[in-house]
């Protein structure tokens, strides 16, 4: 089921939402062995390797996944050394590789490592992460327009490959519009919508305790639980941005119709977090996509790119 994105032909408009399976060369290694997966991203990485936060920092039950995963990454020039190694798998498979930046080290810091994998011809794109929920005491830029703004503007100055920017839930219209404007400015390659869903509480009532460690308990939600939120900020920021800036939709896909459902509000590509963990990639990605394909077939389509989003169709 074949789809273009970023003036390419992948096959498949699946990719793993960064965070899942992507910290180590072994796990990168398995993503790039799985079948129908377009693209593979990296864990969000720093200038050095971090251990991360302490265990447990990671839940899932029926209907959510919560985690404080605290940006647990190997540094930046393990991922370059990675898109080498892997490369001529990637490419035998029609793949390509992602490297996800973390803002943890500020301006500078991402200045340094974009100009790093700016010299890597085996990374093909690069996601900026301006929403990681879950370092205490450090905001997070996409919640701060000003900082937003200024991010951009030196980040993305000379830089040649494509990039793009993982962005946190929105909840208040004025946001959106203050978001979208800064976007315009810039022109993303891609936008990533939608981060986890920051602080929420978890807690184990039989236990009485905590279902995660850090931070009293508090972590990014992800899950079937956060389809909605995700599909609207897909939604709104595909009606905002109109059809020049594709988007990557990521929350709560679990079956075939919900990544139906994000390329309905207007989503190009699609990321997958929490339903890897719970099923394996390999298993998870060719369930999903044969049950996308029955169900494409049931609405009459045959390829991906004849969807018209619901909000650019005349009522
Ligand atoms: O490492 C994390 O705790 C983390 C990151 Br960087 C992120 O972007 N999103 C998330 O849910 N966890």
């Amino acid at each position: 089921m074949e789809k273009s994105f970023i003036n390419h032909l992948f096959k498949s408009p699946i990719m793993n939402a960064a965070g899942v399976y992507d910290t180590t060369y072994e796990e990168l290694d398995l993503l790039a062995g799985v079948e129908g997966l377009s693209l593979i991203v990296s864990k969000s990485c720093t200038l050095e390797k971090r251990d991360g936060n302490p265990e447990p920092r990671y839940y899932h039950d029926r209907i959510c996944s919560v985690n404080s995963t605290g940006l647990a990454n190997k540094g930046y020039k393990y991922y370059g050394e990675v898109a080498k190694r892997l490369n001529s798998k990637l490419e035998l498979s029609g793949k390509k590789f992602i490297v996800s930046i973390a803002s943890l080290d500020g301006i500078t810091g991402m200045k340094q490592m974009i100009t790093y994998f700016s010299g890597i011809d085996e990374v093909f794109a690069l996601e900026l992460n301006l929403s990681c929920p879950n370092i205490v005491g450090k905001s997070q830029p996409a919640y701060d327009f000003e900082q937003l703004n200024l991010y951009l503007g030196i980040l993305t100055e000379d830089l040649e490959k494509p990039w793009g920017i993982k962005l946190p839930p929105y909840f208040d219209n004025c946001h959106f519009q203050k978001v979208a404007s800064i976007l315009s400015k810039y022109k993303p390659s891609f936008i990533t919508c939608v981060n986890s869903i920051p602080l929420t509480l978890h807690i184990d009532p039989d236990e009485e305790k905590y279902q995660i460690a850090p931070n009293w308990g508090r972590g990014g939600l992800g899950g079937a639980c956060i389809k909605s939120i995700a599909l609207a900020n897909v939604q709104t920021f595909r009606q905002l941005l109109g059809g020049d800036i594709p988007i990557i939709g990521c929350g709560g896909i679990t079956r075939g119709k919900d990544l139906f459902e994000h390329i309905l509000a207007g989503a190009s590509m699609v990321q997958i977090g929490t339903q890897f963990y719970k099923e394996g990639p390999r298993k998870a990605v060719s369930r999903i996509m044969k049950e996308l394909e029955d169900h494409l077939e049931k609405r009459g389509y045959s390829t991906l790119d004849e969807i018209i989003p619901l909000c650019c169709r005349e009522i």
